[in-house]
């Protein structure tokens, strides 16, 4: 089964929309298998931005994403990581649509409230920086047959 990794930033830990966010990957009918609140050191910031480190916002963004904690989650289902990214709405707030979650409660690109994986070898890697084998869960949920 197809997972990724989601993070809900440090702004939007602060905004505390930490529980609304679960909430919709869980309605949506997606399955947890990894949480938790951590604080990002440098060199993860670093790697995990790693295609980025050229570009002039990088070192502003490594200073978001350290300053303060974010909320990292592993997701599963089918179709997962590009459907987690129609939900995320577009990286530039002002662009993502109404009812995706940029497009709800975002305003600035440098403060985009949520990270998902773009693509497969993404979500790999990064849930391989975040996450110990030990820190993700396979378990069934018996009304998964429903989803
Ligand atoms: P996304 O995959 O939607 O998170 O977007 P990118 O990987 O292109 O960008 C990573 C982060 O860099 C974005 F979430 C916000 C930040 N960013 C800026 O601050 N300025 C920019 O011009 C582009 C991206």
């Amino acid at each position: 089964m197809e997972k990724t990794f989601l993070m809900v930033k440090p702004d939007g830990v602060q905004r505390n929309l930490i529980g609304e966010l679960v909430t919709r990957f869980e309605k949506k009918g997606f399955h947890l298998v990894g949480a938790k609140l951590m604080t990002v050191s440098k060199e993860l910031a670093e790697n995990h931005y790693g295609e980025h480190k050229e570009r002039p916002f990088f070192g502003e963004l490594v200073d978001f994403i350290t300053s303060g904690p974010v909320f990292a989650m592993v997701w599963e289902g089918d179709n997962v990581i590009s459907t987690a990214r129609t939900m995320m709405g577009a990286t530039n707030p002002k662009d993502a649509n109404p009812g995706t979650i940029r497009g709800d409660y975002g305003v600035q690109v440098s403060m985009n409230v949520i990270h998902g994986s773009d693509s497969p070898t993404s979500a790999e890697r990064e849930i391989s920086l975040f996450f110990n084998e030990n820190e993700l869960n396979e378990y069934t949920k018996t009304i998964s047959k429903w989803v």
